[in-house]
């Protein structure tokens, strides 16, 4: 055996080149329909893409629309901006660096930051496979339980004192659900009556999604102040970073932001102008994997505890290696079309040993959602 060539051949045949790219756009049910105080979603609209590498692995991803309009936009700006891959070496970071540069002009805020995200996350995918490892452990870290909160949309009284009690019966330590009903009155009722029913040792979170104006958002923080909350999410709209400022300062309770936050540099602006006294970012609105770590940096850097928003796959990988890790956001935007989704275990998800991110798809769910 020659040496030399031995030597050498390890790390070369590490690494490979993306061959092509597949994008599909899917409507996933959403079972029930998803509420909240700024709209209803009776299913996902997602963009699902497949890297396919020379080593013959693919890596996976998928990235939310949000709205069914824009899925097919969202695909087809994917499928456009992936022509730029074939023969690139698969170096995540070094390739999105330069995916990124051809876009500073225009800037990349929208959809276009949607689908680079979605190709970021597919190759880092890929390359933790190409690896053989998990996601956790290419990044440098080791898959360890992370914290989990069920979140539930806006579903009255009822519906959430039932969602909430199945899920602690279920082991969660954590529950978010969503408020901004037409009254305070209304808010209060539900908080406490989940509150009964869960007990005072189960955390409690609320989300407003961006339903509120500053002062009526401080007219009922200061109510649920009393609540023993673990944090009040996007009170008002989510680029208000001044009013969110003036809510967190009037507030006891801390205040949640970050699902909307763009990029690095958005988590960056959200925490200096004191907007939030928390963080969660989403995979897709942050850059990826790679503007994730960037974001997380800063939060760490700040002392800003770090949760996540959708995403849960990557996201427990990532939580898992992120020292200021808070929560894990559990809810299963993309289980119908995965082979293998999330398990919580006693409330907390535990990324698998399995190469990747956490994401294979059912092909037969997916070919029955296609659009
Ligand atoms: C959320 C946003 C959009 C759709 C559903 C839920 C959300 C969350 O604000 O925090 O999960
Ligand atoms: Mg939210």
């Amino acid at each position: 055996m020659n040496l030399t060539q031995q030597g050498s051949a390890g790390p070369r045949d590490a690494i490979s080149v993306v061959e092509s790219v597949n994008v599909r756009p899917v409507m996933v049910p959403l079972e029930p329909p998803l509420r909240t105080a700024s709209g209803v979603m009776a299913s996902a609209p997602l963009a699902l893409v497949d890297v396919v590498t020379a080593h013959g692995v693919a890596g996976h991803a998928y990235v939310f629309a949000y709205n069914p309009i824009l899925l097919p936009a969202l695909a087809r700006l994917l499928e456009d901006v992936s022509k730029l891959l074939p023969g690139q070496p698969l170096a995540p970071r070094a390739l999105m660096r330069k995916l990124r540069s051809r876009f500073v002009l225009p800037d990349t805020a929208g959809l276009l930051d949607m689908a680079l995200a979605g190709l970021d996350m597919a190759l880092w995918d890929a390359h933790a496979r190409v690896a053989g490892q998990p996601l956790v452990r290419l990044l440098g870290g080791e898959p360890a339980a992370v914290t989990a909160y069920a979140s539930f949309g806006m579903d009255g009284r009822e519906r959430a004192v039932e969602a909430a009690s199945r899920s602690v019966d279920a082991g969660f330590r954590a529950i978010k659900i969503k408020i901004g009903y037409p009254t305070l009155n209304e808010d209060l009722d539900v908080v406490r009556s989940v509150r009964a029913a869960i007990g005072p040792d189960v955390e409690l979170m609320v989300d407003y999604n961006q339903a509120l104006g500053v002062s009526d958002a401080i007219r009922r923080g200061h109510a649920l102040d009393g609540e023993g909350l673990a944090w009040i999410e996007e009170p008002t709209l989510c680029d208000d970073l001044d009013g969110h400022a003036q809510i967190a300062a009037a507030l006891k309770t801390p205040l949640q932001l970050g699902e909307n936050s763009w990029g690095p540099r958005g988590i960056r602006t959200m925490i200096s102008r004191h907007a939030s006294d928390l963080a969660m970012p989403d995979l897709m609105k942050v850059g990826g994997i790679g503007g994730w770590l960037d974001a997380v940096a800063v939060c760490e850097a700040n002392g800003v505890p770090v949760s996540n928003h959708f995403y849960q796959e990557m996201s427990a990988h990532l939580l898992a290696l992120t020292p200021a890790a808070h929560y894990l956001e559990y809810f299963g935007l993309a289980d119908a079309v995965l082979d293998n989704p999330s398990i919580v275990v006693d409330g907390c998800v535990t990324p698998s040993e399995e190469p990747g991110g956490g994401v294979t798809w059912n092909e037969a769910a997916v070919a029955r959602f296609a659009l």
